[in-house]
């Protein structure tokens, strides 16, 4: 990989990401209608149990998520959002030792997180939702900016581009420059080309295989493509079975350079990213052959 392009630290509200090394994000769904966990954990009590497993597997991100991004769901209101995810942030944050991501877009959901000790927005919508960049501002927490066209309900509604890395490398410098607008430091923002969302089988292909160029905007990079259809269509599995394709992308996603993988299998994405991590650490000081 090229050198650093982006500022090695990452300043997540009241904590800093280390970003010398690759991190894995724990997904913690809080809807009753997430596809993978089945709605199972949307209790406090098992959302906290769960995100203490993710972090004793060693994931330093959890993401909470309390509407479902999935084609076909129902939207939440703010209320019913902030309901399913302030009490969660707020136990995360009382009892564990890990950055909180908020998988949201809805503007009183970012400034609640915030207040009770959240350190990343994860905004799928990248910040468009009306009074989104004035409140991801007003926090001081860390931005995720993810390529998607249009909304989930109708993103995969026969996507074209003429080139796909053009396009998502042009829709990150918009949502970029909106952002330096409001006053939101660069130093704050992360990356993603949003893999799944708005995209054919060919372009999530493609743009995975050509992610690294979106280093050169200058911010670390996040990659989301656990369990996700890109990987069941490759290799003909349901969703209960793409674990060893999650795996590979993860490992491709790391030595291409993205910092910060978000999965649902938090212990065996560690392994895989800790094992890339000793290798590129290693020094050849020391040993005498
Ligand atoms: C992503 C994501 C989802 C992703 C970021 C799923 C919330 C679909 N995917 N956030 N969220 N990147 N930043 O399959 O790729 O997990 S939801």
């Amino acid at each position: 990989m090229s050198s650093k392009l982006y500022p090695t630290r990452l300043p997540c509200g009241n904590r800093v990401l280390d970003l010398t090394r690759p991190h894995v994000m724990g997904i913690l769904n809080v809807t009753p209608d997430s596809f993978s966990d089945g709605g199972r954990f949307n209790q406090l009590d098992r959302a906290l149990q769960r995100a203490a497993e993710m972090v004793e597997a060693g994931a330093t991100l959890i993401d909470v998520g309390g509407e479902s991004t999935r084609p076909g769901a129902r939207l939440v209101t703010p209320t019913e959002e902030l309901e399913r995810v302030a009490p969660v942030v707020e136990a995360i944050a009382r009892e564990l030792d890990v950055v909180i991501s908020v998988d949201t877009s809805t503007p009183a959901v970012m400034r609640e997180s915030g207040r009770l000790g959240a350190g990343l927005i994860n905004d799928v919508r990248s910040l468009r939702r009306d009074g989104a960049v004035d409140a991801a501002a007003d926090t001081g927490m860390a931005i995720c900016l993810m390529h998607m066209r249009g909304e989930p309900s109708n993103m995969q509604n026969d996507p074209r581009y003429p080139d796909i890395l053009a396009e998502v490398r042009d829709f990150l410098v918009e949502r970029m420059a909106v952002c330096e607008a409001a006053g939101i430091p660069r130093e704050r923002i992360v990356l993603d080309p949003g893999f799944g969302f708005a995209k054919t089988q060919a372009h999530n292909l493609v743009l995975f295989q050509r992610m690294e160029r979106l280093l050169e905007l200058g911010c670390p990079l996040l990659v989301g493509v656990s369990r996700k259809s890109m990987i069941g269509r490759a290799l003909g599995r349901e969703v209960g079975d793409r674990l060893y394709g999650s795996l590979a992308l993860a490992a491709l996603a790391v030595s291409k350079g993205a910092r910060i993988i978000r999965v649902h299998d938090v212990a065996e994405t560690v392994d895989v990213v800790r094992m890339i991590d000793a290798v590129e650490q290693a020094k050849e000081e020391g040993l005498t052959l």
